[in-house]
């Protein structure tokens, strides 16, 4: 098992588009054990293989309280999202401290492949939609801080990018 770094926006490397997985092998899936020990560490409910430098379409999640019911998406597809939406406020683990709310879907079905390359179809809503369409977006080379306002998202670029500054010296 191995901890892997989170890139911050806004490194440019967020939004590479990943590529699909060919073959769940055992590269994959260490890679999907790294990312859960990463997410859980991190304290998030989603973790997308774009935050941590890997574009291939992958993608972790565990929205439970007890923070015991990992969840793997391999080449993730939406195939359905209701015309009802909702607003909800996000964070994301690569715009550390910055909560805003972002319009999405307030349900959607998608069809990934699990750890063991099983097919699997899941109907999201509450957090896990939010959480899947914003790690979706993540494997697109999107950070929700692109549904903001240019004022709002320049801001927070521009206080990461010096706490970043400041990190280094
Ligand atoms: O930990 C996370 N919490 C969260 C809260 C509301 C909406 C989306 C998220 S995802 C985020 C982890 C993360 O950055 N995943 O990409
Ligand atoms: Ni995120």
């Amino acid at each position: 098992m191995a901890l892997l770094t989170i890139l911050t926006y806004p490194d440019p490397r967020l939004h590479t588009v990943a590529q699909p997985v060919a073959k769940v092998d055992d590269e994959v899936q260490q890679l999907v054990r790294d990312m859960l020990e990463t997410m859980y560490e991190a304290k998030g409910v989603g973790l997308a293989a774009t935050q941590v430098d890997v574009h291939r379409r992958v993608l972790v999640a565990d929205v439970s309280e007890t923070r015991d019911r990992p969840l793997v998406f391999i080449n993730p597809t939406l195939v359905w999202a209701s015309d009802e939406r909702q607003v909800a406020e996000e964070g994301c683990l690569s715009v550390p401290g910055y909560y805003d709310g972002v319009e999405r879907a307030l349900q959607v079905r998608v069809q990934a492949w699990d750890e063991h390359g099983q097919s699997r179809e899941v109907h999201a809503e509450g957090l896990l939609a939010v959480c899947l369409q914003h790690e979706m977006d993540h494997l697109a080379g999107k950070v929700f801080v692109e549904y903001l306002s240019r004022l709002k998202r320049n801001r927070i670029k521009t206080k990461l990018q010096k706490q970043a500054r400041e990190a280094r010296v």
